[in-house]
């Protein structure tokens, strides 16, 4: 995508359509072509050799690079802002890519008190197997991040909002803290997407997502994206990207690609309806405790204004009969489906404490604030009232 007409630099949509990819000179093509191949052809030995030294640029082999896959890496480091983006075979591909790359034994994590299940999982296996020690930390005020930090503290990584309890780290703060102590800061946008939040712009190192959820936007792919300076995320494509090996398909950054380009309209239709529906769970006789920062009783409203350019699509919330209501409520469900995973178009409601943070501990889980009868709302773009009526009759 070429600005030489432009004085301007581009608005998000524009990047998010056109960014990455310029119809190709052979063909005119104007979607984006999928290379679907595993190798590239050497136009001689030489260039071959010097190609696996580093000293001329060109493509290899994909398990170290492919042209769909960098469309899409630059697509979306022009959205986070960010000078390199990685893709991987799935976020959890990313998280423990990056994370490889920054520790060592020996070496401390500090941790949100609020992350994913399966990072947490990771975390347990970097302590157990690996000698790599994490603490996981309320981060809601600057003292006890300090003081939890550690002479061998060599990661700050936050999930801002946190799944599912949607609590919010002042990102100002963390990326600050990490400048001054000379901690690797990464945080998580996966709820955000960069459409919304933007951690590199408050001084944090490196965003990693799930790129399955709203980047993706349509429930048919598995990826994860990492974000960051260029050099670093260089090391990590020749280290552990390349040697563990979680890339991303050709098709699947095809379908990503596509699924960009509508990043910023879908956003803005899960917020309004998000936000639709939490008000109505607010005022329902059987909720209790809906946790959506775009609600004015939600604790952190002020902060989430801040650094959020809008609330996001994710509800969490408790009926006030417990677990059992909750369930009973979620199978008389008849349009919003029963599903793990968020950020698609399609509504969907999951029971952390048993699916996605079943792998937690029950005592960490509860100092996550993730009560067993918790449930969470992935806010689809469906006709707002449609979703209302469902949860109406659900809960009737
Ligand atoms: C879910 N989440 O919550 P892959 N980071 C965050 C996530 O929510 C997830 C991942 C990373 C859910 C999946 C079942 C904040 C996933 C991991 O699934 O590896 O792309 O992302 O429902």
């Amino acid at each position: 995508m070429s600005s030489k007409n432009s004085k301007q630099p581009y608005g998000f949509h524009t990047l998010a359509v056109h960014k990455g990819y310029e119809p190709d000179s052979q063909t005119g093509s104007l979607a984006l072509p999928i290379h679907q191949t595993s190798t590239f052809v050497f136009p001689s030995a030489e260039v071959g050799g010097k190609r696996f030294a580093g000293e001329e640029a060109g493509y290899v082999y994909s398990r170290l690079g492919n042209p769909t896959v960098a469309a899409l890496e630059e697509k979306v480091a022009a959205l986070e802002k960010g000078e390199k983006a990685l893709a991987f075979a799935s976020g959890m591909a990313a998280i423990s890519a990056i994370l490889l790359g920054l520790v060592r034994s020996g070496d401390h994590i500090l941790c949100s008190r609020g992350l994913y299940g399966c990072t947490f999982g990771f975390l347990s296996i970097l302590k157990d197997k690996f000698n790599v020690d994490y603490t996981l930390c309320d981060m809601r005020d600057e003292e006890s991040v300090t003081s939890s930090i550690q002479e061998n503290t060599k990661v700050i990584y936050i999930e801002t909002p946190m799944n599912p309890t949607m609590q919010i780290i002042d990102l100002a703060m963390i990326g600050q803290i990490g400048k001054e102590h000379q901690i690797t800061t990464v945080v998580d946008n996966t709820f955000m997407s960069p459409y919304l939040q933007r951690p590199l712009e408050y001084g944090c190192d490196v965003v990693v997502h799930s790129a399955t959820k709203y980047l993706g936007g349509h429930g048919d792919l598995i990826a994860g994206i990492a974000v960051g300076k260029e050099d670093f995320l260089e090391e990590i494509r020749f280290t552990t990207l390349k040697d563990i090996g979680g890339i991303l398909a050709p098709f699947d950054a095809f379908l990503l690609v596509r699924g960009i380009k509508t990043l910023g309209v879908r956003m803005d239709r899960h917020c309004q309806n998000a936000l639709q529906v939490a008000i109505f769970l607010e005022n329902h006789p059987k909720v209790t405790n809906v946790m959506y920062p775009g609600l004015k009783s939600f604790p952190q409203h002020e902060l989430a204004k801040k650094q959020m350019d809008g609330f996001g699509g994710l509800i969490s919330f408790e009926l006030k009969d417990g677990l059992e209501a909750g369930l009973s409520m979620m199978n008389k469900l008849e349009l919003l489906k029963r599903a793990v995973s968020l950020g698609d178009v399609d509504s969907l409601i999951q029971h952390p404490a048993s699916m996605t943070h079943s792998v937690v501990p029950k005592e960490e889980r509860i100092k996550m604030g993730i009560a067993d009868g918790l449930i969470r709302l992935s806010v689809g773009i469906e006709n707002v009232e449609d979703i209302i009526n469902d949860l109406q009759q659900a809960l009737s």
